[in-house]
């Protein structure tokens, strides 16, 4: 492999590029018209513009990416996540055009596509599910026989759905017969399949994935969990590994099951496989995403392991360099998604210039973004600009050292997500572990972000008064909270 076309943008095409470079493979970066002065354009050996700034028009055009590997000379497409990356017709276009997809088999794409397919192949091997249906929900009267058995509240789920896409609750049989025809005609307007099945609802469940690892010559590993139930309406906001709830046993058991599902569809790559964690810590398999996963980093930060390289060594058809036996937990890691939202105002996307963009530094922290200082933040695509990873020898060691970068980050002219997140690593709930994926419903309003400023606050008032004893009595020296007697504005000013 000499060449890697990146089908993808922002942060996660310069990460991959990142890992391409280091193991001598040169890159091609495939952009819109909106992102041709974006880090990873500049970044990369070659970039080949595909089309205007709609996703529709660019990232998505498969035919399009394929000929720019073509032009190019390139020999493999990494797709990053998003996009065309669990597409499996476009993993099929790739192989026919006789280049590597960096990626699962297109079947295994397919598979794992369908959540009915995906739960047969897992009973196969014994992997335990939430009790309900298998196979696609034929009549009302079935319906009605599956609840007899789990009772309510159940989930109507869609096969072609998944993360969170054509989920409905039903809390008691009145609404069942409604709910399951709105949830088939919404199924087959959405993802052209009608195919709908029931589970029980897990009421306060924890989001618990696991990183695998296969090779092409059956050869498996798992690279233990991660912790991601501090979402928002299915957009994950902080993840960490590993989790603080599970026991080694658990962790083992749960480890094997995500090995098995892997198995069961022959896969090779990098995939995650999700589970439903309730309070007595049962475990439930729910679905597995075939792509390299945004919340990647704090899997490579307690292994060591570069996931990227790890999937181009796959993709060229090496064998697994590691077995179970060698990996190892070292320490913990807690990420931080950077959103252009306002927190403030229900998490509405912020379009806007970044008119300071200064990144935090130190020992155990990771920033992985796509952005510089000065650019405008495009409202086409998915509003997530930066990652902020912290590494620690403890749990509480890496949460302090996230929220001292919190601090340190700098960034005006669009509202970010950094506000919550230091709200959220200080609340008791995070602290001691004990939270669900309800935990932003349950603890957050924007009036807790009030103060969350304190700092700015205080260092605008020292200037408020500075500039005032400048204007009115020149000679009298003040007061100011920052050390070596500067102010932290005078601080940051030296930065630039
Ligand atoms: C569930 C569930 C409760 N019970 N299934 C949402 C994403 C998709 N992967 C599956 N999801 C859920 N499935 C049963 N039987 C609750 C959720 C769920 C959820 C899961 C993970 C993370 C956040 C969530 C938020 C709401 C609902």
């Amino acid at each position: 492999m000499q060449k890697i076309v990146v089908a993808n943008r922002g942060e996660i095409a310069l990460r991959v590029m990142r890992s391409a470079r280091e193991m001598g493979i040169a890159t091609v970066a495939v952009f819109s018209e909106a992102d041709r002065n974006m880090p990873f354009v500049q970044y990369a050996d070659e970039a080949v513009c595909i089309g205007p700034a709609p996703s529709s028009q660019s990232y998505l055009l498969g035919d399009k990416i394929i000929a720019a590997a073509r032009d190019t000379g390139a020999d493999a497409i990494h797709p990053g996540y998003g996009f065309l990356s669990e597409n499996a017709k476009f993993a099929q276009a790739v192989k026919d055009a006789g280049l590597i997809f960096i990626g699962p088999s297109p079947s295994s794409i397919e598979v794992m596509g369908s959540k009915l397919a995906a739960k047969q192949a897992a009973q196969r091997f014994g992997v335990p599910m939430v009790p309900g249906t298998e196979t696609p929900l034929r009549s009302i009267d079935e319906a009605r026989e599956v609840v007899k058995k789990t009772g309510f509240p159940i989930l109507i789920k869609a096969s072609a759905g998944g993360g969170g896409k054509g989920m409905r609750v039903v809390q008691q049989e009145a609404e069942l017969e409604e709910q399951v025809r709105l949830a088939k005609s919404e199924a087959l307007s959405a993802f052209g399949d009608d195919a709908v099945f029931i589970e029980k609802y897990v009421g306060a469940p924890r989001h618990i994935e696991i990183q695998v690892l296969g090779d092409q010559h059956g050869n498996c590993v798992h690279l233990f969990e991660r912790e991601c139930s501090i979402q928002r309406r299915h957009q994950k906001l902080i993840e960490e590994a590993p989790s603080s709830v599970l026991t080694p046993a658990i962790r083992e058991a749960m480890g094997k099951c995500a090995v098995d599902v892997a198995r069961a569809c022959d896969y090779y790559g990098a995939g995650t496989v999700e589970f439903l964690v309730d309070e007595q810590l049962n475990f439930y398999f729910l679905e597995m995403n075939t792509r390299l996963q945004v919340e990647h980093p704090v899997t490579e930060m307690i292994t060591g392991l570069d996931l990227v390289k790890e999937q181009i060594r796959i993709a060229r058809g090496e064998k697994l360099s590691i077995t179970q036996e060698q990996l190892r937990i070292s320490g913990h890691a807690i990420e931080l998604r950077l959103c252009a939202e306002d927190p403030a105002n229900n998490f509405l996307p912020d379009t806007g210039r970044l008119e300071i963009y200064i990144r935090p530094q130190g020992y155990g922290v990771r920033v992985d973004d796509g952005y510089e200082q000065g650019m405008d933040i495009p409202i086409f695509y998915d509003p997530m600009i930066a990652k902020l990873i912290a590494w620690g020898a403890t749990r509480e060691e890496a949460r302090l050292r996230l929220l001292r970068a919190i601090d340190e980050y700098h960034v005006t002219g669009i509202r970010t997500t950094l506000p919550f997140g230091k709200w959220a690593l200080q609340q008791p709930a995070f602290i001691n572990g004990r939270f669900d994926t309800n935990f932003i419903g349950k603890y957050f309003t924007p009036q807790a972000l009030n103060g969350q400023n304190e700092e700015e606050e205080k260092a605008a008032a020292i200037l408020a008064a500075q500039l005032w004893q400048k204007a009115v009595k020149p000679q009298t020296p003040v007061a100011n909270g920052g050390q070596n007697g500067l102010s932290r504005w005078k601080q940051r000013r030296r930065l630039r």
